[in-house]
């Protein structure tokens, strides 16, 4: 299956023969660093290979169109409810640089114990099953052929089906999963005993097939009431789990430690969290750091999100993390939407960038407070760990309630989580091994009757399915009605229609975000601004966002809803602008000709940074073509303009407006064609308008021959003038030889 940038994926394709389908790789991949790499005009030093196709940073085309990537391996975590909706999620995430796609499960998956089959729609997520997990993976191999780049595919092995669900994924060529039996324990209710014997045989099981681990001590800190006191118990809670997965055989490079910044700014952030990342690292050498963003303090504003999340990321770079996960910037309002997804991980793409080489700038001081937040932080987990020790082993600590809620350890506030060790979720299912027990995978932790002289195991049995991939049992869909190709008639039919709806998580859910800012004390603005939203012809308009900008003078208001409104695709009338043509052709043509232009802000605007984009040879602009641009320069009448091009017999005159009011820029693009006109000449010469607010169909339709809005190049406009010279002016034509 290939994928090009000019088609959408198409799940039948992914669907069909999914049987057959067989995962190429196995195991996690990293990217491949480079130290000193050069990109466009710039030396990097955290790198790592280009890609191949991408969507590079807003900035990138002052740069030459740029598209750095990091050394860090960036995730991003889906969860639409359909996995066919995610696929396409994914690959736009591929395009702006994610390679750890992190498939959240559905509800309640973690308490069934056994495999799910089919594809059923889920709820905060996606069951995980064997032909979601092959579809999933099919899709990823056919994107990372797409960007150039391994994607690794993570989901989750924790919960009582733990080693069925490694199994899986090994079978499935999952590339990285969370597994930690204390994730069961204390944030899902599983029994203890039961979580410990499964970690044991699911930890083996991804070790065999190389799949990166990721533990869960992160959740105590994205739980806890005071993240930033929780730190102690954070040491041990990683430290059991390292213990544990090295007992259970599993290398220390697939063991990931997942670690969050604790807090989120009011708080001092840095002076909190940076301590704590540099404890962590000093302690658990050798194993790799996964570094989340904080979710713990997120509210519903977007920009607030960002800047935490960039600071997370910087300490993440000052603290040399090995994964940086993204999560979507409005956790806040449980809006996790397709560009949404894109923002988190854009936000990694551009921090980390920006901090390329930080770390050849600037040293984490060895003299001031660090190293003693350092030691306070170990010595508490020490003690942690000591008395979990004295109180008589782990289950008992959890029994007592020694994990916390918001103490700083010695510190208790009575808010521990408390289990029976005798109880939950399982309790009593953990059964002793018959003395002829024999593994049914290769993979297994402990004794099995089938282990024994150096050949596999299963060749007692004729090979199993982890060696005999053929062996695998793939059940399609069994429930007539929850499966995907009943999902997919709609958006097929819709398509083959021509039908075009908007669309944040899933094909045909029609939602729409608007942003209203209404000047009045908060509750009328907000009842306004839904009432507001009715009338637009949302239904069921919901605030999903609302900041204060004064008590009296007014707020903002975020507000989703359904836009039930599809367009016809064949009736849209598009926008044909041309490809620019390849510089060589500008130039070859116009350095051969004396072509000569006019060029001004006009009006009361003394902004000419947008023109000199255009028109500089240093910026890259028309003049290094061997255009001869005359700059009139700032606040210039458009009769000084016109006067210029008549003097200087000029072939084009380019106007610029950056700053604009009640329509200003609509009247000077229409007093130039006018004063040409009236000067009889126009038929000579080429008009063209550019400004923020300027569009080429406005700049038509006020009388000029083309305009040039944001994202506008010195090519694009130069391509355009050769090609409107070329078609018309005999006078520009080279002179004859000799
Ligand atoms: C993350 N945003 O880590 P359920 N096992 C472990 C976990 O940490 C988690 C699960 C299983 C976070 C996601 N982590 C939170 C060790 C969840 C998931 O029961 O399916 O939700 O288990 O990226």
């Amino acid at each position: 299956m290939k994928l090009t940038p000019d088609r959408k994926l198409d799940v039948r394709e992914i669907l069909e023969d999914l049987e057959h389908y067989r995962p190429r790789r196995k195991g996690w991949t990293w990217r491949r660093k480079k130290e000193n790499h050069h990109i466009g005009p710039f030396l990097y030093k955290d790198t790592s290979d280009d890609l191949a196709q991408s969507v590079p940073l807003p900035a990138a085309h002052y740069f030459g169109g740029i598209d750095p990537q990091c050394d860090f391996v960036i995730t991003t975590e889906i969860a639409s409810g359909r996995f066919e909706d995610d696929l396409r999620r994914m690959r736009m995430a591929a395009w702006h640089g994610a390679d750890h796609i992190m498939v959240i499960r559905t509800t309640g998956q973690s308490h069934i114990d056994g495999l799910i089959e089919g594809t059923p729609e889920g709820v905060g997520g996606i069951p995980i099953t064997r032909k979601q997990l092959r579809a999933t993976r099919k899709a990823l191999d056919a994107i990372e052929d797409e960007v150039g780049r391994p994607i690794n595919f993570h989901s989750y092995v924790s919960g009582v089906a733990g080693p069925e669900m490694a199994v899986l994924f090994a079978e499935e060529g999952v590339n990285g999963a969370h597994q930690d039996p204390q994730y069961n324990v204390l944030y899902r209710d599983i029994n203890m005993h039961r979580s410990f014997v499964d970690a044991a045989e699911s930890k083996r099981i991804l070790a065999d097939s190389s799949i990166l681990q990721l533990d869960g001590a992160h959740n105590a800190n994205a739980m806890a009431k005071e993240a930033w006191k929780v730190t102690p118990e954070l040491f041990v809670q990683h430290a059991i789990n390292c213990a544990y997965s090295r007992a259970a055989g599993m290398p220390p490079d697939l063991i990931a430690l997942s670690t969050v910044p604790p807090t989120a700014p009011p708080a001092p952030k840095l002076r909190l969290d940076l301590p704590y990342a540099v404890a962590l690292r000093d302690v658990f050498q050798g194993y790799i750091f996964r570094a989340q963003q904080n979710t713990r303090y997120m509210e519903t504003d977007m920009l607030e999100a960002t800047v935490t999340h960039v600071l997370d990321t910087l300490i993440s770079r000052l603290t040399s993390a090995d994964i940086q996960s993204t999560i979507t910037p409005d956790e806040g309002r449980n809006i996790p939407w397709h560009y949404n997804n894109v923002a988190g991980v854009n936000t990694a793409r551009q921090a980390l960038m920006g901090l390329d080489g930080l770390t050849e700038l600037i040293e984490l001081r060895e003299d001031g407070p660090l190293r003693g937040q350092v030691r306070e932080l170990q010595e508490r987990a020490v003690l942690f760990l000591e008395e979990i020790l004295e109180s008589g082993g782990y289950y008992q600590a959890v029994a007592n309630g020694q994990f916390v809620d918001s103490g700083y350890f010695p510190e208790r506030k009575g808010d521990g989580i408390v289990r029976d060790p005798d109880g939950s979720d399982g309790a009593g299912t953990v059964i002793r091994r018959e003395a002829d027990y024999g593994a049914p995978v290769c993979s297994h932790f402990g004794d099995s009757v089938c282990a024994h002289g150096s050949g596999k195991p299963c060749e007692d049995y004729g090979g199993c399915t982890l060696c005999v991939p053929s062996k695998i049992r793939y059940i399609d869909e069994l429930d007539p009605e929850d499966n995907v190709a009943k999902r997919l008639e709609h958006p097929l039919a819709e398509r083959a229609a021509g039908k075009l709806s908007p669309e944040v998580e899933r094909h045909g859910d029609n939602i729409v975000c608007v942003t209203l800012f209404l000047p009045e004390r908060p509750p009328v603005a907000e009842a306004a601004a839904l009432e507001m939203a009715k009338r637009m012809g949302l239904e069921n308009p919901e605030v999903i966002s609302r900041r204060v900008l004064h008590p009296a003078e007014g707020s903002v208001f975020e507000i989703k809803g359904a836009l039930d409104v599809a367009v016809l695709v064949d009736g849209l009338s598009v926008p044909t602008r041309e490809m620019p043509l390849p510089e060589a052709e500008i130039e070859a043509w116009a350095r051969r000709r004396n072509i000569r232009l006019v060029a001004a802000t006009v009006g009361e605007d003394e902004h000419s940074v947008g023109l000199h984009e255009i028109l500089d040879i240093k910026h890259g602009g028309i003049e290094k073509y061997g255009f001869h641009c005359h700059d009139l320069g700032t606040s210039v009448s458009v009769e000084e303009v016109i006067d210029a091009a008549q003097e200087r017999h000029a072939h084009a005159v380019l106007i610029s407006t950056i700053v604009t009011h009640a329509d200003v820029h609509r009247q000077h693009m229409r007093r130039l064609d006018e004063l040409a006109r009236r000067r009889g000449l126009r038929e000579r010469l080429v008009l063209i308008a550019g400004g923020t607010q300027v569009t080429d169909e406005l700049a038509r339709e006020c009388g000029m021959d083309a305009g040039f809005g944001h994202n506008t190049t010195g090519r694009d406009v130069a391509s355009f003038l050769v090609r409107a010279l070329r078609a018309g002016q005999p006078d520009t034509e080279p002179p004859a030889k000799g």
